[in-house]
């Protein structure tokens, strides 16, 4: 990539805005060919760099060669059909770029604490083999930190190079969100951070001529990694919120759904979440503990980020509870009972089952000595049955843990016609008052 230094930008003030660095695409290399870096390869290259996509995971390597892969939308899966990107296992080749992006997964540990050993194997990859004079950006969410004392002392070592002054550096984190045929790596507005004015100036560059939206340039890498860290937990935190209004107004009769609806006509100062049977995925229950580790290593306790991940990691047995109780006072016990659990994946309309709270419920069902039938058709491997009717016929009650749209579209006829009269709706997402008249015991979460 060359970087010509363009007429001064008239008034600019912030940093990174004093020149307009134009970029000439050369080649990139993305490592870590995932739901993060396979998009962003593919926008490199539509806007004419050279793209080397990186894994070390041979068998996805194999996958992607032969252009099988389930983190594209059908928009990007044909244009990863028609692709020239070169993909290989082969670390040499990342040798070949002036620009390395490096969008490993960062994963918590079975006890919540941040799991950096992708990450360091990555940075160890990139120092062996990098380019000197090329740019590295991080784009895998880390805690604020972790860059300046993991990644770069890595490259900086296998490398035998100085930061900002062998090779450029920048932290411009990953905001992917999958399923989301609205917002992608090409509209999503950026931060990026570096600790050197030329590097900033760079990495800027290079994400203003990938991505049509506005790329804000922080004053250090540690400001960067902060900004993902916030974002997230700020979801957390307000799903938190209506989690704990939903358990609440359950008591009081109040339907939670619908206050937060009114709550939402409000044109300023509020923005609306949903309750839960839980929280899962790759972001949310997973970015707020790498800043409660981060800052607990620091000295501050974060009560808040905590609480909400508290609450948050209770709703799937919350969910659990409710159908217990539905079924007690029937004089039906949990156990041996046959249940239907309808949803694995944590988000709609996608097949991803990590940190999925589904997981959390048909273990806590079993726990309870309750059958589980689960079936989702974006998991079919992980599934017990192969169709709703399936699930539903046999069993005496249903949680319907996520709001795919196969879901959201079941009338009450579909369980009275297997004779399921009663459902718990993790996600809210049901026709509550069709299912009332159709006299089919229908608890929600919060209404
Ligand atoms: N959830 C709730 N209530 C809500 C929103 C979500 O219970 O109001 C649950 C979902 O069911 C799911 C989990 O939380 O189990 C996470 O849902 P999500 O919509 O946040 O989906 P993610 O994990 O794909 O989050 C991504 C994030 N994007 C990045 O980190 C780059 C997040 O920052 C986005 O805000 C989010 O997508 C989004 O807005 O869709």
């Amino acid at each position: 990539m060359q970087y010509i230094r363009s007429e001064k930008a008239k008034g600019a003030t912030k940093p990174g805005h004093a020149y307009r660095l134009q970029v000439k695409p050369g080649t990139t290399a993305v490592i870590g060919i995932g739901y993060v870096g396979l998009p962003l390869a593919l926008l490199l290259e539509e806007r004419g760099f050279q793209v080397i996509g990186f894994d070390i995971d041979q068998q996805k390597v194999l996958q992607l060669q032969q252009r099988k892969t389930n983190v594209l939308t059908s928009q990007e899966h044909a244009q990863f059909e028609k692709s020239r990107m070169h993909i290989t296992a082969d670390p040499e080749s990342i040798a070949e770029a002036d620009v390395v992006i490096i969008c490993v997964p960062t994963p918590v540990t079975a006890d919540h604490a941040p799991n950096l050993k992708p990450l360091v194997a990555a940075a160890r990859l990139v120092g062996l083999h990098l380019r000197r004079g090329a740019l590295v950006v991080v784009e895998s969410t880390v805690n604020p930190g972790v860059c300046d004392t993991t990644v770069l002392p890595i490259i900086a070592r296998y490398s035998n190079m100085i930061p900002d002054r062998d090779f450029y550096f920048a932290h411009a984190p990953e905001r992917i969100n999958p399923g989301d045929a609205t917002w992608s790596a090409r509209n999503i507005a950026r931060v990026v951070g570096a600790n050197s004015r030329e590097s900033l100036e760079r990495a800027t560059a290079l994400y203003r001529s990938i991505i049509d939206a506005p790329i804000e340039p922080m004053q250090s890498v540690k400001e960067a990694e902060a900004v993902k860290i916030v974002e997230n937990a700020f979801r957390d935190i307000n799903i938190a919120f209506v989690n704990e209004l939903a358990m609440s107004f359950a008591r009081l009769g109040i339907d939670v759904t619908n206050v937060i609806r009114g709550a939402a006509t409000k044109p300023f100062a509020f923005m609306a979440h949903d309750p839960g049977c839980g929280v899962g995925g790759h972001c949310i229950p997973v970015d707020p503990y790498y800043l409660i580790a981060h800052a607990a290593e620091n000295g501050f306790q974060h009560q808040l980020l905590k609480e909400a991940r508290r609450i948050n990691s209770l709703m799937p047995i919350y969910t659990v509870d409710l159908l217990e109780y539905e079924l007690s006072i029937r004089d039906i016990p949990l156990a041996q009972t046959d249940i239907a659990l309808l949803g694995l994946s944590y988000k709609a309309g996608i097949g991803d089952t990590r940190e999925s709270p589904a997981y959390i419920i048909r273990d806590e069902l079993r726990e309870r000595g309750a059958t589980v039938w689960a079936f989702d058709p974006y998991v079919r491997d992980e599934s017990d049955t192969h169709s709703i009717a399936d699930t539903l016929s046999g069993a005496t009650a249903a949680i319907v843990a996520t709001n795919h749209p196969q879901f959201t579209s079941l009338s009450p006829t579909t369980f009275l016609d297997h004779n399921v009269r009663i459902v718990i709706d993790g996600r809210n997402c049901l026709s509550k008052q069709d299912f009332l008249n159709a006299e089919i015991t229908y608890r929600g979460i919060g209404r």
